[in-house]
């Protein structure tokens, strides 16, 4: 029976990429998912977009690839375009029209009906319905405020407060461990930090499981360095 392997951030590290496809197993007809912010921070954006079409893997659009669509547009249009890192400007330099068409073709949320999954790279207002969701929010959100506002800081998650009926896996917000919720699941254990990649496998069919036996669901691997500075360290 087909599984879906659902993985975090995976910013460039393509090694790492294959060595989770590995330690997975993954066999013909296993399906791929990621979580966004394929590119940037790490050292090999065109292996990752390699390995990403040969997987036959599906992701919904990261901050990240979004940023890189917003300089490649000003650049055509020879406007001046968001400030970048010097690692945004190689990757805008050097990708192919067909990357380009790739990154613009990534949605907002992607659907998996079959385990009852959405991805979204960063994740939702709990308080709104799928359909009523700012995009900003779907790809910066960390957690809730006080006055139960969207945030891009830390403080409560929003998965914490976020009822279903779907379940969503996302990224975005880099910790040591996966963030595991009733109705969410966030993968992101900032590989490209030093940290870890992360992929949840799903049998056919099957929902993610209760929180108590997600755990068993979960595969990782360490990265192979550390490519980008986090600042004071990956929160727990
Ligand atoms: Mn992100």
């Amino acid at each position: 029976m087909p599984r879906s392997l659902f993985i975090g951030d995976v910013h460039s590290c393509a090694d790492e990429l294959a060595d989770l496809i590995d330690r997975a197993a993954l066999v013909t007809g296993d399906r791929v998912f990621l979580t966004g912010d394929l590119l940037s921070r790490g050292p090999k954006p065109h292996e990752v977009l390699k390995l990403y079409r040969e997987l036959g893997a599906r992701a919904p659009v990261g901050n990240h690839e979004q940023r890189l669509l917003d300089a490649h547009r000003a650049k055509r249009r020879r406007e001046k375009g968001p400030r970048l890192s010097a690692s945004h400007q190689s990757i805008v330099d050097e990708l192919t029209d067909e990357d380009w068409e790739l990154l613009a073709g990534l949605p907002l949320f992607v659907e998996v009906p079959e385990h009852r999954v959405v991805l979204a790279h960063a994740g939702i207002d709990p308080s709104l319905p799928r359909e009523r969701q700012d995009p900003w929010v779907v790809t910066h959100v960390r957690s809730i405020d006080a006055d139960g506002k969207p945030s891009e800081k830390w403080g409560q998650p929003w998965g914490e407060l976020y009822r279903g009926p779907e379940h969503i896996v996302f990224g975005h917000n880099a910790r040591k461990v996966p963030q595991l919720h009733p109705f969410a699941t966030g993968l992101d254990t900032g590989c490209v930090y030093g940290g870890q990649l992360t992929g949840m496998l799903l049998p056919d069919g099957e929902p993610p499981p209760p929180v108590r036996d997600r755990p068993a669901c979960l595969v990782s691997v360490k990265a192979r360095e550390q490519y980008s500075d986090y600042g004071r360290g990956l929160p727990e």
